[in-house]
């Protein structure tokens, strides 16, 4: 890990519908009047007009915490914390947890993803989402993050195995960013470094490190506010337009 802190922007997914499961976890901890957000943290805030889901670790354990009276975020203990000590929530101390939850219940909850094409998504699995990074929570560009390209690929193909619908992987993955090689950067990598499953750890860094790199530096924005502007200028853009509408805020660590 570098030295410096990595500066996340924290998007706000509000809950439309809960799972079944998450449904009964929650019922009667939460106000009626309150909000509930899956609160993903990501690097690509310009990426985020591509999300077609939203992943969580099926085997990790989520927290439904009190960020003010109104907006409860689910989110993991850690971030929890270290969201309190950074101010995030209204009250300072100890984040009061409302409601525990294992991140296999909230698969099936239908969520609004802001800026999306897509603006009504679903929490679907991902094994590989580490409880030690950001938020346990992962918005899902398959655009422009072969790791996601490569989960959304399996799960549409397995949809039993994985116990979701099949539809629920099969939005469509619209262009966001031109870039020298290609307009869906990340499935063009994913194709060429022969990645089969998300299992290919080896092949998925790889092209996720030429993404990112070439994302960057290389790619014009083809969609939205800031349609034909560099990503490195758009970026901040993006991130200042998501935290002044109150659908993201900045979390680092
Ligand atoms: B990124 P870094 Cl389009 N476990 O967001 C696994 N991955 C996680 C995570 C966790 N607990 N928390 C965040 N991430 C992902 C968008 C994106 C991302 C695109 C392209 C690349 C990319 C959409 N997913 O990340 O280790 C999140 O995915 C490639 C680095 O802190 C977050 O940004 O550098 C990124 O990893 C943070 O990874």
């Amino acid at each position: 890990e570098g030295v410096l802190p990595q500066e996340y922007t924290a998007l706000k997914l509000k809950v439309l519908e809960w799972a079944p499961k998450a449904a009964e976890a929650i019922k009667g901890k939460i106000p009626e009047d309150a909000s509930v957000y899956l609160c993903p943290a990501t690097l690509r805030p310009e990426t985020m007009y591509g999300q077609v889901c939203c992943f969580v670790g099926p085997a990790l354990r989520y927290g439904v915490f009190k960020a003010s009276e109104k907006e409860y975020f689910v989110i993991t203990k850690r971030a929890a914390r270290n969201m309190a000590y950074q101010g995030i929530f209204e009250k300072d101390g100890v984040p009061e947890k409302a409601v525990d939850i294992q991140g296999s219940d909230l698969i099936g909850t239908l969520v609004h993803a802001p800026l999306s094409f897509h603006p009504q998504v679903r929490v679907l699995p991902m094994e590989t989402v580490l409880a030690t990074k950001g938020t346990g929570v992962v918005t899902s560009v398959p655009s422009d993050s072969p790791d996601d390209y490569a989960m959304v690929t399996e799960l549409a193909k397995k949809p039993e195995y994985y116990g979701i619908k099949k539809e629920w992987a099969e939005l469509e993955i619209i262009p966001i960013i031109q870039t020298p090689t290609s307009d869906l950067l990340a499935p063009h990598l994913v194709k060429k470094l022969k990645i089969a499953s998300p299992k290919d750890a080896k092949q998925l860094q790889e092209a996720k490190e030429l993404a990112y790199k070439e994302g960057f530096y290389q790619g014009v924005m083809k969609v939205g506010d800031f349609k034909g502007e560099k990503v490195e200028v758009a970026k901040p853009k993006v991130r200042e337009q998501l935290i002044k509408r109150g659908e993201a805020f900045a979390y680092a660590e």
